[in-house]
């Protein structure tokens, strides 16, 4: 158990876990005793959940919006320390979100030393770091108009590579281990850029970054099928992530962002071919209806989820621990309290994952192997029908969290008393 100064009284936490703790027991005698019959230990899948983490991006703490305006809650955090006291308390309850992954420059602060201590404090660490070209910055030499690392001109990609550099240097003055870079870049119009030709300075300005990138570090490059450039998008899908990260190096990886794709796209599969490729880096979680809606992960698509976390949970039976893709969270909360929407997205996360910890992989290769398509499928079904609420109460439970953390941030009142503060 961490010693940190977490924010809501530890008491709160214990009286709610106690109120629930008998319910919680009832609803585990009766999943035990139905998973003991598919030959499923609780224990076994509480072992494995307890250790999925995923982290929480500063600008997730902040109510988003849409390009059409902002409807910010009183008590948001103002700045990166107030945003970390917020993270803090999500990770508090759920014990699921030990690391904050920042944005450069909206979190650059003039201490980082400061902020790594306050971290900790705070029982956090740095996730990847995230680097930011699809916007002019106040006192910048050059325009991102017309593109960063892909510009045609030299001046302009040399600016852009300059920056990930300062991103990297800050990050390491935190601890962070890796950088994710998205650009804006693209065309609006045929006829606008030279599809090879603007390829090809993206890859030359991101092999100039990763000659920088520390040994320990990993290069994490996210691909996007639209916007900000509505006709052409220069890393705009999974295939030419591939291209690029074979080119660039072997720590240079792919970031699925599952917001960016298409409607319809089988994104599991793409997911399968990235671990076969060994270029999968990690996730940005979200849902989405209809594209990059960046809404609430698993409120539209459950099932698409489960079946991405499938592909996740054999790989990592069959490749162990050495197969670790990172996992982020990456909505934009305009409607809901973001702290509350964080610890919603995360039980979310928390059930599916166990879900898929529950499908019976040897069954499933047998029927595959027999072509028992029905039976094959009932295997997905059979574990994502299974109601796993419990299990996830139960690791965040044992894990020092809260049974029911919506609930336990609503009682101690942590936004209105910010709310006054800020
Ligand atoms: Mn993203």
């Amino acid at each position: 158990m961490d010693e940190q100064a977490y924010l809501i009284p530890e008491e709160l936490v214990q009286k709610s876990n106690r109120r629930f703790k008998a319910q919680l027991g009832k609803e585990l005698k009766s999943l035990e005793f139905s998973l003991k019959k598919r030959d499923i230990q609780i224990e076994d899948v509480l072992q494995k959940l307890c250790a999925f983490k995923v982290a929480i991006p500063s600008w997730g703490l902040m109510s988003g919006g849409t390009r059409f305006g902002k409807f910010p809650i009183p008590g948001l955090p103002r700045d990166i320390f107030e945003k970390l006291e917020d993270a803090s308390v999500v990770h508090q309850l759920t014990r699921a979100n030990p690391r904050v992954s920042l944005h450069y420059p909206w979190d650059k602060v003039a201490d980082p030393i400061a902020l790594r201590k306050y971290a900790k404090k705070m029982g956090l660490g740095f996730d990847a770091m995230n680097s930011n070209t699809f916007e002019d910055q106040p006192g910048q030499k050059y325009s991102y108009k017309f593109g960063g690392l892909s510009h045609t001109e030299k001046t302009v990609r040399e600016q852009a590579i300059a920056h990930h550099l300062e991103v990297i240097e800050f990050g390491k003055k935190l601890g962070s281990k890796a950088i994710s870079i998205w650009i804006g870049d693209g065309a609006n119009f045929p006829g606008q850029t030279n599809f090879r030709k603007s390829f090809e300075r993206y890859i030359a300005s991101l092999k100039k970054i990763y000659l920088a990138l520390p040994q320990d570090w990993t290069m994490f490059i996210e691909y996007k099928p639209f916007e900000p450039a509505f006709y052409y998008t220069v890393l705009a899908d999974w295939g030419s992530a591939l291209v690029a990260s074979n080119a660039v190096g072997e720590r240079c990886k792919i970031l699925v962002d599952l917001g960016h794709h298409l409607p319809g796209t089988n994104i599991e599969a793409i997911v399968a071919r990235l671990i076969q490729a060994k270029k999968l880096g990690g996730f940005h979680l979200n849902d989405s209806q209809y594209a990059d809606d960046d809404l609430t992960s698993a409120s539209i698509a459950p099932y698409r989820l489960f079946r991405i976390f499938h592909e996740l949970v054999s790989a990592s039976k069959e490749l162990g621990k050495k197969f670790q893709p990172a996992y982020l969270i990456d909505q934009s909360h305009n409607l809901k309290d973001p702290i509350e929407e964080l610890l919603q997205t995360t039980m979310e996360l928390q059930i599916l994952w166990s879900k898929a910890l529950l499908i019976d992989q040897s069954a499933l290769n047998f029927y595959q192997s027999k072509n028992d398509v029905l039976m094959a499928e009932n295997e997905l079904k059979k574990a994502f029908h299974t109601d796993t609420r419990a299990i996830a109460a139960l690791a965040r439970f044992e894990m020092g969290g809260a049974i029911e953390p919506i609930e336990v941030y609503r009682q101690s009142n942590y936004r209105e008393v910010r709310a006054k503060e800020r």
